[in-house]
């Protein structure tokens, strides 16, 4: 017997905001969880759903030093950006919030606070490397170095890139700190850690024993990350980007990010619900979900449930319906390879089109194992499901009707034993799409419902009515009602899938209400009413518009190769003479400033033993102005003036581009040069 709750959360992961959101982000997380809040929020049940940027921990901050802003900038710009693309797909948050919030600050500090207190934590000094020029302890991303296992130099703290393997930062030959280039030293420092291994025993019977219904992949990952035996955890980090360790003595600590980060999703539902949040999470009646990525199934299985457990007050995960995987055209999504179809790019590429992603990325989610999302299937689904099928039917009842009853719900009359058979097949649909839903299985559920539409598109081509206006208007009436009850149930059966389609389907239906519990009705639209315009809900998609996608991959893939095989090839030969042709000098950097509204561009001011010159040079995400100032750069002295940003650059100082597209700027190797010294 299955549990009955009271109320259900629905709680999403929260996306690091360190980057925009992709199609692998909707398809694992957000478009199920929103499926199934909006069907629980249509049957009437008491649901929410929390979301929310994660805004902490160190790639934040090496992204903001890369570009010479702070964290918040960072955070700032990438919250925006995400938030954006959610609301734009339809993803009913009741509220997307953020782990910079001053809420959460507070809601995490007093949650470690409490731990604390219980004595819940243990506390333990361990060797760390230390930039001591920097002054800091280094995060292991922040340390770079020699893989001890393949030779590849630039191996980073946590692991090594070109081989996989999962590192110690004092495993690393050569290390070297990411923010001076130093050789770090090694510090005693004292962290925090909550003892897993006390709450092993807990955890195997709570997942092993109580929670065999969970999907197998999850069950799975968590049964062998138990048979492994688990070991304390840290949950502090010497960082100053972070909650700060609420403890005395603890300055330069901050939690570690994926200790803040699930409180973020407390957080955010008491900044929602300030007086009731209580009820969401401390009462046994109410049914917490967790979506989320195969890759966060440990910090929500185990992790948090034993957070939670630690602190005493608060409810349990009833399911963790996490999502493998979804690859595009082969390959694995990668921000840093830029190999993913961006949402914000999407909605520039087709626009209004938000539902037929939804579809694609529902029917092909990698609910078992690991998907692939091409553009071909994505082609194939609309034309052939969307357009084809339901399109198509919802348009063939409307426009009849229009023809025939003058956009009037005709009145039925007696039914046949095929209008019975019909009826009989789509009486079932109801039923089958509740239990898929109710068990996290999304795919099959709009299987189910699309089923529906194939049932109304099979109806009139059997019955044909456009064949029968002539002789039998009565019978007319009869198939054109039933069709449109039909249309009436997609149009709930949609919602949770297709939200903007279903409205746009209500409205043409006029339709002012839809409630789940009214599926399988035939009686939805009463004979009489009067019905909207038909418009097309879905248009096909040419092989133009797919080729274009693809070949904007390839360009991607063809950026990346060039990258790896690293030096640009080798340009045409030139002759002497037009060599000779360029003044190349050394000169030194007296001024530099940003330019404003130019994100790119660097003003020089330099000793050019000449009298002194301007140069703007776009290497602003390489370099912080006060770096240059003092440094002696070479420069092409003789290149014809060109305005940038209204500024007249006189020359161009010259860099170098390593296979990531950084710039380092060329000095000559010994100080002391004068100004003016021509490069020969
Ligand atoms: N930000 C990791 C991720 O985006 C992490 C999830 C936090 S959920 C509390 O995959
Ligand atoms: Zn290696």
């Amino acid at each position: 017997m299955e549990k009955k709750f009271k109320r259900t959360l629905v709680t999403t992961a929260l996306p690091y905001a360190n980057g925009p959101v992709h199609i692998g982000h909707l398809a694992g997380v957000y478009v199920p969880a929103d499926i199934y809040t909006r069907y629980l929020r249509l049957k009437g049940e008491d649901v929410i759903m929390i979301g929310g940027s994660d805004e902490h921990g160190v790639p934040i901050t090496i992204k903001a030093k890369a570009e010479g802003v702070t964290p918040q900038d960072i955070v700032d710009r990438y919250h925006n950006i995400i938030k954006k693309s959610f609301e734009e797909f339809g993803i009913s948050f009741d509220i997307y919030s953020r782990t910079t919030s001053a809420i959460h600050t507070k809601m995490a500090s007093d949650f470690f606070r409490k731990l604390y207190d219980k004595g819940e934590f243990i506390e333990k000094t361990s060797m760390q490397y230390y930039d001591e020029e920097a002054n800091q302890f280094l995060a292991d991303r922040y340390i770079t170095g020699t893989c001890p296992h393949c030779g590849n130099e630039h191996a980073y703290g946590d692991q090594c890139e070109a081989c996989g393997t999962s590192l110690n930062a004092t495993d690393l030959i050569n290390p070297k700190s990411a923010i001076t280039g130093n050789k770090p030293v090694l510090r005693e420092t004292k962290h925090w850690y909550l003892p897993l291994d006390k709450w092993e025993p807990f955890l195997r019977h709570w997942i092993l024993d109580e929670h065999k219904e969970w999907k197998p992949n999850v069950y799975g990952q968590c049964k062998s990350w138990l048979d492994m035996g688990l070991q304390p955890r840290a949950v502090s980090r010497d960082l100053d980007w972070g909650v700060p360790v609420p403890v005395e003595g603890a300055e330069g600590k901050v939690l570690y990010v994926w200790f803040d980060a699930p409180i973020g999703y407390i957080s955010n539902t008491k900044e929602l619900l300030p007086d009731k949040w209580e009820l969401y999470w401390k009462d046994p009646e109410t049914k917490m979900v967790h979506f989320i990525g195969k890759d966060n199934i440990v910090f929500h299985c185990i992790v948090f449930p034993a957070m939670l457990k630690a602190e005493g007050s608060y409810i349990l995960p009833d399911n963790v319906p996490a999502n493998e995987f979804l690859n595009l055209e082969g390959d694995k999504i990668s921000t840093s390879r830029n190999w993913a179809v961006w949402l914000h790019e999407y909605l520039e590429d087709f626009p209004g089109k938000q539902d037929v992603l939804r579809y694609v990325l529902t029917a092909n989610a990698p609910e078992t194992k690991d998907n692939d999302f091409t553009w071909k299937d994505f082609q194939a689904r609309n034309n052939n499901e969307l357009v084809a099928i339901l399109g198509n039917f919802v348009n063939r009842a409307l426009v009849l009707t229009h023809k025939y009853f003058e956009g009037k719900v005709p009145e039925a009359g007696e039914l046949t034993d095929y209008d019975r058979e019909t009826l009989k097949e789509f009486a079932d649909v109801k039923a089958s799409v509740e239990n898929y839903l109710d068990h996290y299985r999304f795919r099959d559920a709009l299987k189910e419902a699309m089923n529906l539409a194939r049932i109304g598109n099979k109806y009139l081509a059997d019955t044909e009515p456009w064949k029968l206006a002539k002789t039998d208007m009565p019978r007319v009436a009869t198939i054109l009602n039933l069709a449109l009850q039909i249309t009436a149930n997609l149009a709930i059966a949609f919602e949770p899938f297709l939200p903007f389609s279903a409205e746009k389907l209500r409205g043409m239906l006029h339709m002012h209400h839809c409630d789940w519990n009214m599926l399988g009705r035939t009686d939805i639209l009463p004979a009489g009413a009067e019905l909207g315009k038909p418009e097309l809900l879905f248009e096909k998609i040419d092989d133009s518009v797919i080729e274009a996608q693809v070949n904007k991959l390839l360009e991607t893939k063809k950026a990346n190769e060039l990258k790896n095989h690293k030096a640009a090839p080798v340009r045409e030969n030139v002759p002497f003479d037009d060599f000779a042709k360029l003044d190349i000098r050394v000169g030194k950097v007296l001024e530099c400033q940003k330019v404003p509204k130019a994100d790119k561009l660097l003003q020089f001011r330099i000793d050019d033993g000449l009298g002194g010159r301007t140069i703007v040079s776009g290497i602003a995400k390489h370099y912080k102005p006060e770096e240059l100032v003092g440094k002696n750069v070479c420069f092409v002295a003789n290149l014809e003036p060109r305005k940038l940003k209204g500024i007249e650059s006189q020359g161009m100082i010259l860099s170098a581009e390593d296979a990531d597209g950084r710039l380092i700027v060329i000095t000559p190797a010994a100080d002391e040069i004068a100004p003016g010294s021509e490069v020969k």
